[in-house]
């Protein structure tokens, strides 16, 4: 009897396990590929993300980005951005820049794509650099050129989501390695609405 709670514990636990690590799946019309780094050392810096991007609207109500966010050791957000007020639109190649500073009370800074609407939309070279001392730093990004290939919709070292505690799957939006890029070599981040 001691065996069978053990074992019926441990098939609990693995259950919880499971469902604690299960991206939530949802039928957004908008999703995000994100990353974040701690922000503890660069308070009060001036930060920079580049991205190169292009894409391909089906609707006239579309949204691409490059994204920020600063949150706070309160539970609020400090710097955002997302391009709402001028998102890309062009079907060429060419670089984006958001910059802002980390808040006083920042403790991370979330980072990534957002797309909505119909289209594809493609994204390359995540760079993020902080203004130290009059020269801007290279933060290290994992993946930053999307060179380690999409898998089920899962991009390697970056999640579906713009929270740590909240990754989904937007299942109206397929996430895949493209071959799609700026200098006709290597991968770049593919996001395709299914609509
Ligand atoms: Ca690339």
């Amino acid at each position: 009897m001691k065996k069978f709670k053990t074992v019926t514990s441990c098939l609990a636990l693995i259950f919880f396990l499971q469902q604690t690590e299960a991206q939530e799946s949802t039928d957004k019309e908008w999703t995000a590929v994100s990353q974040y780094i701690n922000v503890n050392e660069y308070i009060g810096k001036e930060f920079r993300l580049s991205a190169d991007a292009k894409v391909d609207l089906h609707d006239s109500n579309p949204w691409a980005g490059v994204w920020a966010r600063v949150d706070l050791s309160n539970g609020k957000i400090g710097f955002f951005e997302n391009m709402g007020q001028n998102p890309i639109v062009e079907n060429r190649w060419k670089r984006y820049s958001i910059s802002g500073t980390i808040d006083k009370e920042g403790t991370h800074l979330f980072f990534g794509a957002v797309v909505g609407g119909s289209g594809t939309f493609w994204f390359d070279n995540f760079q993020l650099e902080i203004l130290v001392n009059g020269d801007w730093i290279e933060i290290p990004v994992e993946n930053a050129q999307f060179e380690k290939e999409a898998n089920d919709n899962v991009m390697p070292k970056w999640v579906e989501g713009i929270r740590f505690f909240d990754i989904w799957r937007a299942t109206n939006y397929e996430i895949s390695s493209s071959t799609e890029t700026n200098m006709n070599k290597g991968f770049s981040l593919q996001i395709r609405s299914q609509k």
